[in-house]
């Protein structure tokens, strides 16, 4: 369960909460404490949800839904932190504190004449609490500028009786190329320190409240705190890398990149190999390939480099009456024809997969009849895009596409000690594989 407020521009608060349960396989309810006008860019206004409300939301949701896990972001006044204290003072299970105090755009979360009550009240309920170091300086009254003085930051919010301090040290007050998260639990004079390179991003929204719910579903599928908090904290790092720009203010962080980037890329594997048995049943197929083999890949949407689509390792072989593959499906395992679809994808986003394949005068002329094909002349290359390595696909696949964007075929006559050949794009393997039995029908038949 969240106890936190709304977010309408879906970055951080319930949103963020949400997104995180879900991506990380858990079922999270929501209970709201309060609605924002929010953007990127500020907050225009906070309504407090009338407390007789807030309270049968959480009366209700609890009498039914017993959680794992309670995870409290913004409670905003006097009368949400008395309910919420008085209900859940004999709860059993963990209660993850994010003390949230003010937005990323500086805006107050919590009402001043509050802040006592909710040291005195709601800390002292949590299993870990996750400052950042500004929250971490206001509730302990230390100021912090090194790693000495998160520790003595700590030692005072253990005063307050909560059972781990996780102070995150993202926030820009120590400037450093590393950023230093450390957990303070039970063995309170051994601190777990995390440090990671900071990243070259900017300012992202959302990325306390994924941390403080990434903790929370952690803890709720059974890790302990020490488990949880290295979880969450590399599972906060993709989001962190994956923000995303939606407005004009603050980069929102992803907490989706994760379930995206797995789901998708075991999805991309298990179709590619599918189509490549397939390719290995057709028979025939071996008259398609040319003297530098064959490679046939498939992309994650949006690819953004060559690790973003699999290809098969060490290609695919002729062996004169049938075909060989190692069978080894892999991220990254292909260079020419993953380069060729990744100039190819800039004016098709649609274009995820592609197979290169034999060129000679009868092949180009039923490519010609069946799908719409450009081309372009190696011999045209400059020196430089000769020498390097890789970049004359990019040039020759972006110079033909440029003179006919909707072509789903490209192919060029070479040039010397340069095999002409064909590269077939499609939407998904399957696509790719309907064009190359069209191919192979009308060829093996002339
Ligand atoms: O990021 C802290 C936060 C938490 N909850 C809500 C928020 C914000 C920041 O803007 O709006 C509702």
């Amino acid at each position: 369960m969240t106890i936190a407020g709304s977010d309408s521009s879906a970055g951080a608060g319930i949103q963020a909460d949400i997104k995180t349960f879900s991506a990380l396989g858990v079922y999270g309810t929501t209970v709201i404490t309060t609605l924002t006008a929010q953007n990127t860019r500020t907050i225009s206004d906070i309504m407090i949800v009338p407390s007789k409300f807030f309270k049968n939301q959480l009366v209700t949701t609890l009498e039914d839904i017993q959680p794992d896990v309670v995870k409290i972001g913004v409670l905003y006044s006097k009368s949400i932190i008395n309910i919420v204290k008085n209900i859940l003072k004999n709860f059993n299970n963990p209660i993850v504190v994010d003390p949230v105090l003010f937005s990323g755009t500086g805006i107050k979360l919590l009402d001043d004449d509050s802040f006592e009550q909710f040291k005195r009240e709601i800390i002292p309920l949590s299993y870990v609490i996750t400052p950042n170091l500004k929250e971490a300086e206001l509730i302990s009254k230390i100021n912090i500028s090194n790693g000495r003085d998160m520790t003595k930051a700590a030692s005072e919010i253990f005063k307050l009786g909560v059972s781990n301090v996780i102070i995150k040290g993202g926030h820009d007050r120590i400037r450093d190329t590393k950023v230093m998260d450390m957990l303070f639990g039970d063995k309170k004079n051994e601190p777990h320190q995390i440090v990671n390179e900071r990243l070259k991003v900017d300012e992202t929204h959302g990325t306390g409240c994924n941390f403080s719910a990434a903790i929370a579903s952690f803890l709720a599928k059974g890790y302990n705190i020490s488990d949880s908090f290295k979880l969450a904290n590399s599972y906060v790092y993709e989001a962190l890398k994956n923000s995303i720009k939606v407005g004009n203010g603050l980069l929102v962080s992803n907490p989706l990149y994760h379930m995206y980037d797995n789901s998708e890329k075991y999805k991309v594997l298990i179709e590619l190999q599918d189509s490549v048995s397939a390719l290995e049943r057709m028979s025939n197929f071996f008259k398609l390939i040319p003297e530098t083999k064959t490679n046939f890949v498939y992309s994650i949407e949006k690819p953004r480099n060559f690790d973003d689509i699999a290809g098969v390792l060490g290609r695919v072989t002729d062996l004169g009456i049938n075909i060989r593959t190692p069978n080894v499906i892999k991220f990254g395992a292909s260079f020419h024809v993953s380069n060729a679809l990744l100039a190819a994808t800039k004016f098709n986003s649609l274009f995820r997969s592609a197979i290169n394949i034999r060129n000679n005068r009868s092949i180009i002329k039923i490519c010609e009849n069946n799908f719409r094909c450009t081309s372009y002349s190696r011999t045209e290359e400059t020196e430089i895009i000769k020498k390097t390595e890789g970049s004359s696909i990019k040039w020759g696949i972006s110079k033909a596409l440029g003179q006919k964007p909707d072509a789903e075929l490209v192919y060029h006559d070479g040039d010397f000690g340069k095999e002409p050949m064909v590269i077939l794009f499609g939407q998904n393997p399957k696509d790719v594989l309907q064009k190359i039995r069209i191919v192979l029908q009308e060829y093996v038949n002339n």
